[in-house]
């Protein structure tokens, strides 16, 4: 019997890599909160295939997320918490990362090329000897109290590198949302992207396997208020 079951298994993995990887697919005020599927954010058109070009404006909001579509932008208040949820688990090992970037007008017209700070990374866990990693359907993260009202861009990437040796990869999304009641604190460090990660980051060429003890998220510095 468990040889029975066993085998399933395999075949509703094999299946599940057929149909596409994880994808954040829905951004929802609140903790823990799940969305609608596309509601706040941007469609993709490569099934979440990993973005692994690093000089790719994909890196932004994914292959089809340069622009809002019927994408709607999510109202939230300055210091409020919000969840990006996925139609799976994340099941690749790497750091988690929340990005912003103020829209020159609206959100749903940002394509992105602007300045991005960073806001939250979730990175390993060594505490108990051996790696662990953030790996979940629901990603809570909190707007800072201080950076300017406004409509943003608000990013989610997963860097999956899981494969050492094999080329690193981006699944990444973008919501879009309108800050209220915010402050007067312009966010820094700010990157590009791309142009934020580069071959040479010790956290993009990391093995995870051998003798791996410390890990810096690549990306600029977390801003805090
Ligand atoms: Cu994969």
């Amino acid at each position: 019997m468990m040889a029975f079951f066993k085998s399933i298994a395999v075949v509703a993995l094999a299946a599940q890599s057929v149909s596409g990887h994880y994808i954040f697919q829905a951004l929802a005020k609140g903790a823990n909160t799940k969305g609608t599927p596309y509601q706040y954010v941007r469609h993709n058109t490569n099934m979440n295939s990993p973005v692994t070009d690093l000089s790719s404006n994909d890196l932004r909001c994914n292959a089809g997320g340069a622009t809002g579509g019927s994408t709607s932008t999510l109202a939230l208040n300055a210091g409020d918490t919000f969840t990006f949820s996925l139609d799976q688990a994340v099941y690749h090992q790497g750091p988690v990362s929340l990005y912003m970037s103020k829209a020159p007008s609206t959100a749903a017209a940002a394509d992105g090329s602007g300045d991005w700070f960073k806001i939250y990374d979730w990175g390993p866990n060594f505490s108990g000897g051996q790696a662990q990693w953030t790996m979940t359907g629901t990603y809570t993260g909190t707007i800072p109290r201080c950076i300017p009202s406004g409509e943003y861009l608000l990013r989610i990437q997963s860097l999956a590198i899981h494969n050492p040796g094999a080329t690193p990869q981006w699944y990444v999304s973008c919501g879009q949302i309108k800050v209220s009641g915010g402050g007067s604190t312009n966010p820094s460090p700010t990157v590009k992207i791309p142009g934020a990660f580069k071959a040479s980051d010790p956290g993009y060429t990391a093995n995870i396997y051998n003798n791996f003890r410390s890990y810096t998220v690549p990306g600029p510095a977390v801003f805090t208020c």
